[in-house]
């Protein structure tokens, strides 16, 4: 009887797992560790939908050329929209960003509640 049960609860549990899928991050640009000269929009792709809320993201300006003891600078002011079908997030930045290192922090949610989360590191130079 337990071996006879066994894949049925395999099969309703792999049945289940699209549902619950959280969206990974694909593509980025600029992507992580980049180097890149006076970018104006980053666009994040991933395997889900997303939506706006709950997805957001925050850009920190972390080191710039010439300037010992930078204090984090956040970035502000940018506009975010979806594209490819939800499946993008494209982040217009209020100027083209200045020469420095940055740090940017996604959060990415569904409408089906499921959310990731990451961050990492780039360069203007
Ligand atoms: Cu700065």
């Amino acid at each position: 009887m337990r071996h006879a049960a066994l894949p049925l609860a395999l099969a309703v549990l792999c049945a289940a797992a699209p549902a619950l899928a959280q969206p990974a991050l694909t593509a980025a640009s600029p992507s992580a560790d980049a180097v890149v000269s006076a970018p104006t929009v980053i666009t994040l792709s991933f395997t889900e939908a997303v939506a706006v809320p709950p997805s957001s993201l925050a850009l920190v300006m972390t080191a710039m050329p010439g300037m010992a003891n930078h204090q984090p600078m956040k970035v502000t002011g940018f506009a975010t929209a979806l594209a490819d079908q939800g499946k993008t997030l494209k982040v217009t930045l209020p100027r083209a960003l200045p020469a420095g290192t940055y740090r940017l922090t996604w959060h990415a949610g569904s409408s089906t509640g499921e959310s990731a989360d990451g961050s990492y590191s780039f360069t203007v130079k």
